[in-house]
C-alpha cells in the first residue's frame, strides 16, 4: 500500500516536471565579430535550459567537428570561437540542456573566417589529373585567336592544362562568312592550326546561331529556298574546309526559346521547323563527302536544367535528330551561378542525355558569384561556394558512363575577361568572378574545386 502510494507520488511529480520543462529546440543566429581566427556564435534563449552544447564543424553534416567544440558546454547565449584558420568555411549548431534533458539540434549556421587560409591552391594541371582517370574526357577552354601567341600566359596554361579548345566567337558564321560563298578563314584557321599543332582537340562552335548571322544573310532578298541554299552552302563549305581538323561541331545553337517553343529566328522563319534537322544532315553529308566519318555533331543550348519546358523541347528535338541519325551529342552550356541549378537538377538533365545514348559536352561552363550584385569584392564565402559548385559539376560529369563523356569546357580563362559582366542579354548588373583564373592568371579555389571533383 505504502509502496504504491510512493510510486503514485513519484509518477505525478515526474509528469509535472516533463510538462513544465520540455526543452524547445534553440535557434542559432548569424555570427558576430568574424575575423581571421574565429567568430562569436550566437543563439536564442530556451526556457528551462541551464546551458547549451555548441558544435563547430568544417562540414555541413558535422562529420568533422572541431575537438574543442564538440558539444562544448556554454552557459551564455553566445560563445567566442577561437583558434580557427583564416578564409575557411565553418558551421555551427547548438542544443539546449538542463539537468535531465537535451533538446534537438538547432538550425545550422554557416560562417567563413576572414583573411587567407595560407593553404596554397593545388597546382596540379587539370588535364594531367583527368588523363589519369580510368575514363578521361577532354578539358576544354574557350579561346580567342589573339591569345594563341607562343609563350603567352594563355599559351602556357592551354598547353599545360587543357586538351580541347572552342573559339569563343571567331568560328561563328558572322565572323567567317563575309558574303555569299566568300569566307574569311584567316582567324579561324589560326585557332584550328593551334589545336592541331599542339595535340589539343578542336571543337567547332557554332555553325548556325541566331546571334551570329552575318549582315548580308540578314538582308538576303532571295526566296526562302534560296536562303536555305545559302545556309546549306555555308555549312557544307565550313565542314569541308575543316574536315579532319575539327573533331566536333555545334551544328545548331539555341534553337529553343525559354518558353519551350522553337525560337523565332531568321532560320525558323525562312526555312521552317525542319531547319535544325536539315542543318545536321548537311553537316553530316559534307563530313562524309570529305572523308571524315567520325565528325561528332552536337546540338547546343542553355538553361535546360532549370527550365523543364525548354528541357522537354530540347530533348524532343534531339529525339528527332536521333531518329534521322544525324546527331551524336548534346552541349549543355551551363552558364551557372553559385546557387543554381541545384545538383539534382543538373544530374537529372545529364541523365536524360545518358538515357538517350548521347555524348555530353558541358560546353560553356562558368559559375557566377555576383548575379544579384550584392558584393563588391570577391568574398571568401563566394570563393568557397563557387569552389564547391565547380567541384559538384566535375563530380557529376566524371560520374557519367565512359561512352557519354566528351568534354567539359570552361567559357574563358581569366575572370576579368569573362563575357558575363558585359552581357546585355544576361543583364548582369555588376562585376563577377566566374572562372578558374584571376586577372593575374593565378589559379583560384574554383580550379582546386575542379581538381577535387576528380577524386
Ligand atoms: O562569350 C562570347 C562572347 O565573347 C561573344 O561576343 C558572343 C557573341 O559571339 O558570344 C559569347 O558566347 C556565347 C556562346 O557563343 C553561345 N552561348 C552563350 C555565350 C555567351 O553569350
Amino acid at each position: 500500500m505504502l509502496a504504491s502510494l510512493v510510486f503514485f507520488l513519484n509518477a505525478c511529480s515526474k509528469d509535472d516536471n516533463e510538462t513544465v520543462e520540455t526543452l524547445e529546440t534553440p535557434v542559432a543566429n548569424a555570427p558576430k565579430d568574424v575575423n581571421d581566427h574565429g567568430f562569436k556564435a550566437k543563439w536564442n534563449y530556451v526556457s528551462y535550459s541551464k546551458s547549451y552544447l555548441l558544435d563547430v564543424s568544417t562540414d555541413e553534416n558535422f562529420t568533422s567537428i572541431l575537438p574543442n567544440y564538440n558539444a562544448k558546454t556554454v552557459t551564455d547565449l553566445n560563445e567566442v570561437v577561437v583558434g580557427l584558420t583564416g578564409g575557411t568555411q565553418y558551421y555551427y549548431r547548438v542544443r539546449a540542456k538542463n539537468e535531465t534533458q537535451i533538446s534537438d539540434y538547432s538550425n545550422v549556421i554557416s560562417v567563413v573566417t576572414t583573411g587567407s587560409s595560407g593553404i596554397p591552391e593545388d597546382p596540379t594541371f587539370l588535364k594531367v589529373k583527368v588523363n589519369k582517370l580510368a575514363n578521361p574526357f577532354f578539358v576544354g577552354m574557350a579561346i580567342k585567336a589573339s591569345q594563341l601567341i607562343n609563350g603567352s600566359p594563355y599559351d602556357v596554361i592551354l598547353k599545360n592544362e587543357f586538351s580541347s579548345i572552342s573559339a569563343e566567337y571567331e568560328m561563328k558564321m558572322d565572323q567567317i562568312s563575309t558574303a555569299s560563298g566568300v569566307y574569311n578563314w584567316t582567324v579561324a584557321d589560326k585557332i584550328v592550326a593551334y589545336g592541331n599543332a599542339n595535340n589539343i582537340n578542336v571543337h567547332g562552335h557554332a555553325l548556325v546561331w541566331h546571334n551570329a548571322v552575318p549582315q548580308w544573310l540578314k538582308d538576303f532578298s532571295g526566296t526562302n529556298a534560296e536562303f536555305a541554299a545559302e545556309v546549306k552552302k555555308y555549312i557544307t563549305d565550313v565542314v569541308t574546309h575543316y574536315a579532319g581538323k575539327v573533331k566536333s561541331w555545334d551544328v545548331v545553337n539555341e534553337a529553343v526559346d525559354d518558353s519551350g517553343a522553337m525560337r523565332n529566328t531568321i532560320f525558323l522563319q525562312r526555312m521552317g521547323p525542319n531547319y535544325v534537322k536539315d542543318c545536321f544532315q548537311w553537316a553530316r553529308n559534307a563530313a562524309i563527302a570529305a572523308g571524315d566519318a567520325s565528325l561528332l555533331l552536337f546540338y547546343n543550348d542553355y538553361a535546360t536544367s532549370t527550365n523543364t519546358a525548354k528541357q522537354d523541347k530540347v530533348f524532343s528535338l534531339l529525339d528527332d535528330l536521333k531518329a534521322a541519325k544525324v546527331v551524336d551529342g548534346v552541349g549543355f552550356q551551363m552558364h551557372n551561378t553559385y546557387l543554381s541549378p541545384t545538383k539534382a537538377q543538373i544530374e537529372a538533365d545529364l541523365n536524360k542525355a545518358v538515357a538517350k545514348g548521347l555524348k555530353i559536352h558541358v560546353s560553356e561552363l562558368d559559375i557566377q558569384v555576383n548575379q544579384f550584385n550584392d558584393i563588391s569584392t570577391f568574398t571568401n564565402e563566394r570563393r568557397l561556394a563557387q569552389k564547391a559548385k565547380y567541384k559538384e559539376m566535375v563530380q557529376l560529369y566524371n560520374a557519367l558512363p565512359a561512352a557519354n563523356k566528351y568534354a567539359l569546357t570552361i567559357w574563358g580563362m581569366r575572370d576579368n575577361e569573362s563575357w558575363i559582366p558585359f552581357s546585355t542579354e544576361l543583364n548582369h548588373p555588376g562585376n563577377d568572378w566566374p572562372l578558374l583564373y584571376d586577372s593575374n592568371f593565378a589559379v583560384k579555389s574554383s580550379h582546386t574545386g575542379f581538381l577535387e571533383g576528380l577524386d
